[in-house]
């Protein structure tokens, strides 16, 4: 039985990047366990989308910084729960991450995860989601697992009783199926044809899995091998909620590395060029002939 170690060095990483991923799934274990056992209470702060934040978010983000700093092959990071890009060290890498995608749903005891992007950049403003070298996105649910890719397809760890990641499963593959995740569904109320989209997949039975958690919900497609997850904007929020740089592009480069597509509704979410750190986008993620249908029909 592999463990990320060993699946990194099987797969030729480079050594660095694979003590990238050390510091990474050290930070994952101390989160499963802070959301396993911490305080769910709100801080009082506020991030920079004004969504106030909780506790829990400040300290997995504060995990995340503490693992990252002892690292020196990291220089620079950027956190959904900071305001600026901040440089750490003088390390090559630049890591993007939402500590805790979904932290309102850790009181209702729902599943919630960690994004990471990695690059190698003095600055992310400019770069896009297909400059990644590797990704991560951890799910804390019953059992807390990883998918990783380092751009040579894609695997999925799960965390053992001796506290190590070990491989479930590689060259994970998806193809096309009747699961669907129709996030924002708020939009329905000004946007027909996303009410039109979501009736084709209730008329053709199409199962739903829908958690509200973007990790849990994608990390579902993964599992399976198919589905679709959504997420378009509406007349307010033109461009929906899911930021570019800390949970769309990591989860696009791990869903197009398992042969699935990802599309903000016109181009690949990977090629779009990050402007500012807070970016939102629209994103249709998962089967490729569920996204291509997501572009038909709401183009
Ligand atoms: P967060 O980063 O503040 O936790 O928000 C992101 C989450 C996603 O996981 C999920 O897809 C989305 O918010 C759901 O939002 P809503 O329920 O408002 O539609
Ligand atoms: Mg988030």
């Amino acid at each position: 039985m592999k463990n990320i170690k060993t699946y990194l060095e099987d797969v030729g990483t480079e050594e660095a990047l694979v003590k990238i991923f050390e510091s990474l799934t050290e930070a994952v274990k101390k989160i499963s366990v802070a959301v396993r056992t911490a305080n769910t209470g709100k801080v009082g702060t506020m991030n920079s989308y004004g969504e106030e934040q909780v506790a829990l978010d400040v300290f997995s983000n504060n995990i995340m910084i503490e693992e990252l700093k002892k690292n020196s092959m990291v220089g620079l990071i950027a956190s959904e729960e900071l305001p600026d890009e901040e440089k750490i060290g003088d390390g090559e890498f630049a890591l993007a991450f939402d500590p805790l995608d979904g932290s309102s749903l850790v009181d209702v005891n729902f599943s919630v995860g960690t994004i990471v992007g990695v690059y190698k950049t003095k600055s992310f403003i400019g770069v896009k989601g297909d400059d990644q070298l590797a990704a991560m996105a951890a799910v804390y649910g019953p059992r807390t697992t990883i998918f990783i890719t380092v751009k040579k397809g894609v695997a999925r760890f799960m965390l053992n009783e001796e506290g190590e990641f070990m491989l479930e499963k590689d060259n994970i593959e998806i193809g096309e199926g009747k699961y669907f995740a129709p996030g924002n569904l708020r939009a329905c109320a000004d946007r027909p044809a996303y009410l039109e989209l979501v009736n084709y997949w209730i008329k053709e039975k199409y199962t739903l899995r829908y958690s509200g958690g973007m990790v849990p919900d994608i990390n579902h497609i993964l599992s399976k091998g198919s589905g679709i997850f959504a997420y378009p904007g509406h007349k307010d929020e033109l461009d929906g909620k899911l930021r570019l740089l800390f949970e769309c592009a990591p989860m696009s480069l791990i869903m197009e590395q398992a042969g699935g597509a990802s599309s903000d509704g016109k181009i690949r979410i990977l090629e779009k060029i990050l402007l500012k750190l807070e970016q939102r986008t629209p994103i249709f993620i998962g089967s490729k002939e569920e996204v291509a249908r997501c572009k038909d029909t709401l183009k």
